[in-house]
C-alpha cells in the first residue's frame, strides 16, 4: 500500500499585526510565490467609528501589498485628501481618527458588505481581489475580540490608548475582550496546521500577535508545531523600529530585547531572527532552546527586505 499523501503543503501562514507586518509579507513576496502565502491578521485593533467598521490591520496590509499604502503616515492611502475630515471637524464632529476621503470608501464598502450578511474574511477577500492582492488575509476570527488597556487615565480601547493619548500614557494591564468565545475564521485554523512554516512577523507581541494567540486553538497549534515556528524579533538594539513595543514591554515587566521576545514565545517558536545589531545576544537566545538566524531585520530597501524575506524561508 502507498503512504498515504502528506497534508504539509508549501505554503506558509504569517501571524500579522500592520505595518511590520505589511512589510514582511511584501518581503516574503519577493522571494516566494504570493498566493503560497497567508496571513492571519488581528482584529484587535478594529472599531466602529462614525456607523463604520474599520479594520486597520487588514487595510494597512491590504494597502500595502497593493502598493497603494500612504508610505508617509504609514497608514492610510496615498495621494489622500481629508475634505471629509475637515469638513467634520468644523462641524464639531468627532475627527481624532482621521479617515481620509478614499479610505473612507473601504470603510462604507465594509460596513454595507456587513449589513448584507457578508464577513469581515469576506470583505478582506473582495478587497484583495479588487485590488490585485495574491496573498490571502484572513482575518483571525469574525467575532468581536477589542484590545483593551488599563492606564493611568482609565480603561481604553485600542485606538483611545493608540491614537487619542498617542501611546504616551502609563499602561498597567492589556486585555482582550471577547477574545475566549471568539471562533477561528473559516479557514485560520486548516492554514495553520497544514502549512509548512508559520511565521510570526515582527509585530509588537502584546497588541499585534497576542489578540491572535488569544483566538482558542491558535496557541495550542503553534505549542505542536513549535518547531516549524519563525519569529521575527520587533526589537532591535533595545528600540521598537515603530510603535511603543519597546515601552509597553518595559511597563508590563518584560526584558526590552530580542531575549525579552524569545522568552515571550517560548514553546512557540522555534527560530528567532534577530537583527545584525544584536548578534551579541545569540546565545542568550540559543540558551533558551531556541535557534537564532542574525541578518538585518530592517526592510530599509528591497535588498534589505529580500535578504530578510530568505532568511525567514531558510
Ligand atoms: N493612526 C494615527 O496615528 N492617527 C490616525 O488618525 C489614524 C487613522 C487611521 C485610519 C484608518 C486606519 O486603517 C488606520 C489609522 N491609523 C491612524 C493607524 C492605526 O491607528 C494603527 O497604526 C494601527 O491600528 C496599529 O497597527
Amino acid at each position: 500500500m502507498l503512504p498515504k499523501p502528506s497534508k504539509v503543503s508549501r505554503v506558509i501562514t504569517v501571524l500579522s499585526g500592520g505595518v511590520g507586518a505589511a512589510r514582511l509579507l511584501g518581503a516574503l513576496s519577493m522571494v516566494m510565490e504570493p498566493s503560497e502565502i497567508t496571513a492571519v491578521v488581528n482584529v484587535g485593533d478594529d472599531l466602529v467609528l462614525h456607523g463604520l467598521t474599520i479594520c486597520p490591520d487588514l487595510d494597512t496590509i491590504t494597502y500595502t501589498l497593493a502598493g497603494l499604502n500612504n508610505d508617509k503616515l504609514s497608514w492610510g492611502l496615498r495621494g489622500e485628501s481629508w475634505r471629509v475630515m475637515d469638513a467634520l471637524e468644523d462641524l464639531g464632529g468627532e475627527a481624532w481618527f482621521r479617515l481620509g476621503d478614499r479610505d473612507l470608501a473601504t470603510h462604507l464598502y465594509r460596513t454595507q458588505r456587513l449589513a448584507e450578511g457578508a464577513t469581515k474574511s469576506d470583505v478582506a477577500r473582495e478587497l484583495c481581489e479588487h485590488w490585485g492582492v495574491a496573498v490571502r488575509l484572513l482575518p483571525v476570527t469574525n467575532d468581536e475580540v477589542a484590545t483593551m488597556f488599563d492606564t493611568e487615565v482609565g480603561r481604553l480601547s485600542f485606538q483611545e490608548y493608540f491614537v487619542r493619548h498617542r501611546h504616551g500614557i502609563e499602561v498597567s494591564a492589556i486585555s482582550f475582550d471577547g477574545a475566549e468565545r471568539a471562533v477561528a475564521a473559516p479557514e485560520v485554523l486548516d492554514a495553520l496546521r497544514t502549512c509548512s512554516r508559520i511565521v510570526i512577523a515582527p509585530s509588537n507581541p502584546l497588541i499585534s500577535i497576542e489578540p491572535i494567540l488569544q483566538v482558542p486553538g491558535i496557541r495550542a497549534i503553534l505549542e505542536d508545531r513549535h518547531a516549524d515556528v519563525v519569529a521575527v524579533s520587533p526589537i532591535i538594539a533595545g528600540a521598537a523600529v515603530k510603535g511603543p513595543a519597546d515601552r509597553l514591554l518595559a511597563e508590563l515587566g518584560h526584558d526590552v530585547s530580542c531575549v525579552g521576545v524569545a522568552h515571550y514565545y517560548r514553546g512557540l517558536i522555534g527560530t528567532l531572527v534577530i537583527d545584525q545589531a544584536d548578534a551579541e545576544l545569540a546565545t542568550a537566545v540559543r540558551e533558551r532552546g531556541i535557534n537564532v538566524h542574525v541578518t538585518t531585520t530592517i526592510m530599509s530597501s528591497p535588498e534589505n527586505a529580500r535578504r530578510l524575506g530568505e532568511a525567514v524561508l531558510s
